[in-house]
């Protein structure tokens, strides 16, 4: 893992909804998660995020956790709805300093703050006006963007529009899983259009306003798996990797939807949208969990779980992470750095006499890091990596039935209570940086010429800054 460098962000994630809860304090404005969880037979026992972790209010100490995680980076989301309440006019200043807070306590302790700008809390009067599917989403969307640039974006490490844009736009308005919980394709595919426009049209703004940090857009990826050889099996797994991967990573890097995913309604385009989408990106963020196991020959085979699944039944597929990163360079030339900004997975976690025994997350987490570790082997350009999360939190539709965190969460105290696998990830961070430290310092007593040791640190030895994985003023306009 050393493979990975010295100057790697080594991290985890959170989003706002999902740990924040004071929904109605501070002047925050209702979203869509607030109205969705409170239908009948929406979420698991009609659980919301209205108290969540508390983050709101126990956020210092849950930023002393991360720092005593010895981690360089944490991201995390803005809640829309708690900054504009309506999404549009009038900001809140309230729901701003929070987030100025944050960003100094992060600063403070040493950690990267590495923000997303819309993590599916869509405020409720926007989703009144038609939300996605309404094109004006999209321009109140950069508005809010431009504002949270030029309010944090001098401390920031790095500012994400969207995170997983296929979630809003297929979850949420195909399938009806995920807030609003439309079942609609033809909206679906709006609304990723309208997402993507969003997204290009933040960038501009922001970009003319000179954001001082490297932006970018989060998207979750997989790569998809026939089940065998056949040609029906082959074609289907073609389809769904254009419809998963390719619908968004061909508009943001080659201008274009896929004309063979499979979609009956494309959406409309309008002239001067693709530009926008296609600007440059300083980052890519990719969150990765499993692979998809596509079988259309009958009988249908079932993927072969070999290291096993999670507790949401995905398969553990860490070689899907190398094989997904690989193919992405092979793929889209000029990719920009890429962060791991999502990996990690549920477990049936139980608290016995203080501990959290969880080594299947160890396993699960040491298999990405060691494919991450290949795919950087093989040239591709990874700068961090984000585990999610960094404590158990609302998993949407799921409730808080689903414990993703390294630090387990007792919803009825809010006693956080470090796992195993916090153990060993700030074990496993402390001894790869120290390898590496070992390693530079031999390759410059390799290099030294006498009379270099005198006068102090070497840069091998010098105190370690926090690492950023390497982002520079001058990637901030890659491209
Ligand atoms: O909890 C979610 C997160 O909000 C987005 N990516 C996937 C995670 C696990 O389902």
């Amino acid at each position: 893992m050393r493979l990975l460098g010295r100057d790697f962000a080594w991290g985890v994630a959170t989003s706002a909804y999902q740990i924040e809860g004071a929904v109605d304090v501070d002047g925050r404005g209702p979203s869509i998660w607030d109205t969705f969880a409170r239908q009948p037979g929406r979420t698991v026992n009609g659980e919301s995020g209205a108290v969540a972790c508390d983050h709101y209010r126990r956020w210092a100490d849950d930023v002393a956790m991360i720092a005593g995680l010895g981690l360089d980076a944490y991201r995390f989301s803005i809640a829309w709805p708690r900054v504009q309440p309506q999404g549009r006019g009038a900001f809140n200043v309230k729901g701003l300093d929070f987030y100025d807070r944050l960003v100094d306590g992060l600063l403070e302790r040493g950690i990267a703050p590495h923000a997303t700008l819309y993590h599916w809390d869509l405020p409720q009067a926007l989703q009144d006006l038609g939300g996605w599917g309404n094109r004006d989403t999209a321009f109140h969307f950069a508005t809010y963007a431009d504002a949270i640039a030029r309010r944090l974006g001098d401390r920031l490490a790095s500012l994400a529009t969207h995170n997983e844009p296929w979630c809003t736009a297929v979850l949420g308005h195909e399938i009806g899983k995920f807030a609003p919980g439309d079942r609609e394709p033809q909206l679906a595919a709006q609304v990723s259009h309208h997402l993507l426009l969003s997204h290009g049209l933040a960038m501009s703004a922001m970009r003319a306003s000179g954001a001082a940090c490297p932006l970018g857009i989060v998207l979750n990826q997989s790569g998809t798996t026939p089940a065998t050889d056949s040609a029906a099996d082959r074609a289907a797994a073609a389809t769904e990797y254009a419809r998963f991967v390719r619908w968004y990573m061909d508009p943001l890097f080659l201008g274009r939807y896929p004309v063979d995913a499979g979609i009956a309604h494309y959406p409309e385009v309008r002239d001067g949208d693709m530009a926008l989408i296609q600007a440059p990106l300083d980052f890519l963020g990719v969150n990765f969990y499993t692979r998809i196991w596509v079988s259309r020959d009958r009988p249908e085979r079932p993927a072969p779980m070999a290291l096993g699944q999670t507790d949401m039944g995905w398969e553990v597929y860490p070689d899907g992470l190398r094989e997904l990163l690989v193919g992405l360079k092979d793929q889209y030339r000029d990719l920009p750095p890429i962060f791991i900004t999502e990996n990690g997975m549920a477990n049936a976690d139980t608290l016995a006499d203080g501990r959290v025994a969880d080594q299947a997350r160890i396993d699960y987490v040491r298999r990405h890091l060691e494919a991450l570790a290949q795919a950087k082997a093989a040239g591709v350009d990874v700068r961090g990596y984000f585990y999610w999360s960094l404590m158990d939190n609302y998993e949407w539709d799921s409730g808080y039935a689903k414990r993703f965190g390294l630090v387990h969460v007792d919803y009825a105290t809010q006693q956080r209570t470090l796992k195993d696998s916090a153990h060993w990830y700030r074990d496993t961070i402390a001894a790869v940086r120290h390898e590496g430290a070992r390693a530079d310092q031999a390759d410059a007593s390799d290099q030294a010429v006498p009379g270099d040791r005198v006068g102090g640190a070497s840069a091998a030895t010098a105190a370690p800054a926090a690492a950023t994985g390497g982002m520079t003023p001058a990637e901030a306009h890659h491209g």
